[in-house]
């Protein structure tokens, strides 16, 4: 039997993300948008409030929260401002290679300097001539005695320029594709590390995204994560486990959407009544729920497989494909029930639709997703280990 309710747990944390994305989120969103600021004193206020660090097992001092109540907490953020949301949730990507694969001594190290002060880290693997192809990537780690020396060029990397410690896929074996990549944790002031640039974004202005260079960083041989040259199954698996977090976060901004919309067209008055009157307007805001709606189950079927230690390959593309598509055609809807004043930045759904274009494209675009599905349904017995652990 499926039951959709939530533990008063859950509906508690959800709760405290709710008010504060509406208390501290909201009321600095539009600023930070137009300023592209980034949002140093809501970090430090929700890592207080214990809304950071969500998967971090409670062993290294996280609250080790099951995966659909960190949906939850991103849903509300997203539905805040995605921006913020984006640069309090992206610890989590950083840390789950390292809870995966990582020594005890790792975890204790580094996940442990997220939950003792709010700190940032991020996950390096984007670069300039590799995106979706992921094992195309050029930068390298060269086994030196008891080090790894790293040179390369990451880019689009979220809190680059405030992270304390990267996770960073190198090829440690150039000619044998996806199976010579491997994964390490680079402490940030390990020499070599740069932040070369900031990007000037469309949307979610608030989160910085930078491009960072390793030249010749050493690191311990100790920082590799799980097996050397099995770094690209640990990046598959933590996107699985991250991709639900960000089909969240966009069911986030659809929401808001929404709601604008809704709110909107009961008060605008045309041809002599609330335009929420017209068939036209009324059709739009009924998709735009329904969306919303789907787009969520997807997103809490995604969650909850990774809670009952299932693989979720397909079930995160489905949600993270159509929960993205979803935030944008919803925000765009939403400009549209706002008519020209929708095109104005006095308005506040411009930056809801501007917003919403990352979530089909990062952490795997919506046609990646759909290749991982195309693939998941036409050949689905191609992953054939067991179901990973949940992290
Ligand atoms: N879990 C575990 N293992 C997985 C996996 C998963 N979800 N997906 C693939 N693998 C394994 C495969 O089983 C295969 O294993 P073998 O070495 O035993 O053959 C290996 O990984 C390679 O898989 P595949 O052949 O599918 O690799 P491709 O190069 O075709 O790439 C895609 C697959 C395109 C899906 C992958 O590169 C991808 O996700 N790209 C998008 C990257 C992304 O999201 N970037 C955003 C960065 S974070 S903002």
């Amino acid at each position: 039997m499926v039951d959709f309710s939530l533990t008063d747990e859950q509906k508690d944390i959800r709760e405290l993300a709710h008010d504060f994305a509406e208390k501290e989120i909201r009321p600095v969103a539009w600023e930070l948008d137009r300023d592209s600021g980034f949002p140093h004193h809501i970090v430090q206020k929700a890592w207080e409030v214990g809304l950071m660090n969500s998967h971090i097992p409670e062993a290294y001092g996280g609250p080790g929260l099951d995966y659909l109540t960190g949906c939850l907490i991103e849903e509300e953020l997203g539905w805040g401002c995605s921006g913020i949301g984006t640069s309090l949730m992206c610890n989590g990507l950083a840390a789950a290679p390292v809870t995966l694969g990582g020594s005890e001594e790792l975890k204790r190290q580094y996940l442990g300097m997220l939950t003792e002060e709010p700190r940032l880290a991020s996950f390096c693997l984007t670069e300039p001539d590799a995106g979706s192809d992921v094992s195309s990537m050029r930068t390298t780690a060269v086994r030196r005695g008891d080090k790894y020396v790293i040179s390369g060029t990451k880019c689009f990397i979220t809190n680059g320029s405030h992270a304390s410690w990267y996770t960073v896929y190198a090829k440690t074996d150039k000619e044998a594709g996806h199976r010579g990549i491997s994964a390490f944790v680079v402490p940030r002031d390990a020499g070599g590390v740069v932040v070369d640039k900031k990007e000037d974004k469309l949307g979610q202005r608030a989160s910085d995204t930078a491009m960072i260079s390793f030249n010749d960083v050493e690191v311990p041989a100790a920082n590799l994560l799980g097996e050397e040259n099995k770094g690209f199954k640990l990046a598959m698996m933590t996107l699985d486990r991250t991709r639900p977090g960000v089909s969240a976060m966009a069911v986030g901004i659809a929401q808001a959407g929404f709601e604008f919309a809704r709110d909107y067209a009961k008060e605008r008055v045309q041809f002599g009544v609330p335009i929420a009157m017209h068939q036209a307007i009324q059709f739009m805001i009924a998709d735009m729920a329904t969306k919303v709606e789907a787009a969520r189950l997807l997103t809490w079927k995604s969650a909850v497989l990774l809670d009952q230690g299932k693989r979720n390959t397909l079930a995160s593309s489905h949600a993270k494909r159509f929960a993205a598509d979803a935030a944008m055609e919803v925000t765009v809807d939403a400009v549209q029930v706002y008519g020209g004043y929708g095109f104005i930045k006095e308005y506040p759904v411009e930056k809801l639709m501007r917003d919403a274009k990352i979530m089909q494209l990062y952490e795997g675009t919506s046609q990646i997703q759909r290749l991982v599905i195309a693939r998941e349904v036409l050949m689905p017995r191609r992953v054939e280990e067991p179901a990973p652990a949940a992290a």
